[in-house]
């Protein structure tokens, strides 16, 4: 990837792009990253490259004949031209892995007041802001992205392992690290991290993550996958109102269900008396368990420790929205049920509002997949 800072102070990138882990990735060709003084394009004898903002107050704006002339010296027409300002949208991990796809950048800093607009409309592909805060130019944004954007790039960072792992990368927060010694001021490690025991730490690490994110930064839960923050399994459960049932429909759903991680598709008629007809249909479904009643759904996604949270995908009754029915999820990580069809009562019930569609029912194959996929969906 090639990187071209247009900036009225290249000597603020210098140490940046000589240090560390991004001045490796510079040094050894992974990365292409130049900054070129924007003076270098000013006209007349001072070096001119900004003037009063029409109509302001005595601010500055990056005059548009300098930023097109800096442009044009880039010299190549498909580089992505992008403009950090505290007036762009928020610079995201998933912006970043976007712009990452891309083969050439050019980051233009502004400073003062920015930069003339007509030559923003005309030229800037992408305007971004690093947060709600206001700093005095677009160098360390530019720095910002491009240390995000190399950390991307294979072999950059050491560990691929440590890329995937990082916050935001499964979208929540990443865990709390320590390191020795193991007691410090008197405080310990968690005991479970010197253990030894390699599934209990990922455990371990994964539940503390979904506190940290649930307390912290709720927000971010649409759009993870919690599957693996959770600590139990994730049941199906389809209660089937007639002794009519689609075989073929319910493998769809188990199919459905066991692509996103759920360990078992549990069916059981809302009248007993038509289990055994339910079980010979879905005698050729071996994938779906069969039980009599609604309750004995419950207790066998239980079976292991105690009751599980049950979440109703109701059809049509009110409900909480589905992300408070995720965070309920995650913040429980215990054995989960999630129920289609008539919905079970007691204790540890969370019905969720039904998923609207503009027109029509949804097919229940279609129904079990959206509702999985809001929960166990990768963004
Ligand atoms: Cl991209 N530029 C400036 N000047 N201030 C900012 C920003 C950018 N993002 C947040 N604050």
């Amino acid at each position: 990837m090639k990187v071209t800072v247009l900036t009225a102070f290249p000597e603020f990138l210098s140490s940046f792009l000589s240090t560390s882990i991004v001045g490796r990735a510079v040094e050894r060709g992974l990365i292409d990253v130049k900054a070129v003084d924007l003076r270098d394009f000013s006209q007349g004898n001072y070096r001119q490259i900004d003037d009063y903002s029409f109509g302001g107050k005595g601010g500055m704006t990056i005059m548009p004949e300098v930023l097109d002339r800096a442009l044009a010296s880039v010299g190549s027409d498909d580089a992505k031209v992008l403009f950090p300002t505290p007036t762009g949208s928020v610079l995201t991990q998933d912006l970043v892995e976007a712009l990452a796809l891309e083969k050439e950048l050019v980051i233009i800093c502004g400073h003062y007041e920015g930069l003339d607009e007509r030559f923003v409309r005309e030229s800037v592909d992408l305007e971004y802001s690093i947060g709600d805060y206001v700093l005095t130019g677009g160098e360390i944004p530019a720095m910002t992205l491009i240390d995000a954007l190399s950390r991307l790039v294979p072999g950059v960072v050491g560990k691929e392992l440590s890329v995937t792992d990082d916050s935001f990368y499964n979208g929540l927060l990443d865990t709390p690290h320590y390191t020795r010694p193991s007691v410090w001021h008197g405080q310990e490690v968690p005991a479970v991290l010197t253990s030894g025991d390699d599934a209990r730490i990922e455990k371990y690490r994964k539940r503390t993550a979904a506190f940290l994110t649930l307390s912290r930064r709720p927000d971010l839960l649409s759009r993870a996958n919690v599957m693996d923050y959770l600590e139990d399994e994730v049941y199906v459960g389809i209660v089937v109102s007639s002794d009519t049932v689609d075989p073929s429909g319910m493998r769809g759903i188990a199919q459905s269900a066991g692509a996103y991680g759920v360990a078992r598709v549990i069916a059981a008629p809302e009248r007993r008396e038509d289990f055994d007809a339910l079980r010979n249909t879905l005698a050729s479904v071996p994938e779906i368990k069969c039980v009599p009643s609604v309750r004995r759904m419950t207790e066998w996604a239980g079976r292991k420790k105690h009751a599980p949270l049950l979440v109703i995908a109701a059809e049509t009754r009110p409900g909480v929205p589905w992300l408070e029915a995720k965070r309920r999820l995650v913040e429980t990580g215990g054995p989960t049920l999630i129920t289609f069809g008539a919905p079970p009562t007691g204790e540890n019930v969370i019905a969720m509002r039904p998923i609207q569609t503009t027109g029509g029912e949804l097919p229940h194959t279609a129904l079990v997949a959206a509702t999985l996929d809001r929960f166990f969906g990768s963004r």
